[in-house]
């Protein structure tokens, strides 16, 4: 997981997701402050980016 904050460049943050089962799974990620967030979610398998996903969030 990747979180960029779209109104201050050069501000990202990006931790591991953890496995819930049932092929989900969580990240938990302290915001520092609110804002605009662009959050991409990027699946990685042996090695090998095999999806992404972009998703915009909104912290108040
Ligand atoms: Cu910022």
């Amino acid at each position: 997981m990747i979180a960029d904050h779209v109104d201050m460049r050069g501000m990202t943050m990006s931790g591991p997701a953890t496995a819930q089962g049932n092929g989900r799974y969580a990240i938990t990620a302290e915001f520092v402050h609110g804002g605009n967030w662009r959050v991409t979610v990027q699946v990685n398998q042996d090695g090998a980016n095999v999806a992404l996903e972009d998703f915009d969030l909104a912290v108040r």
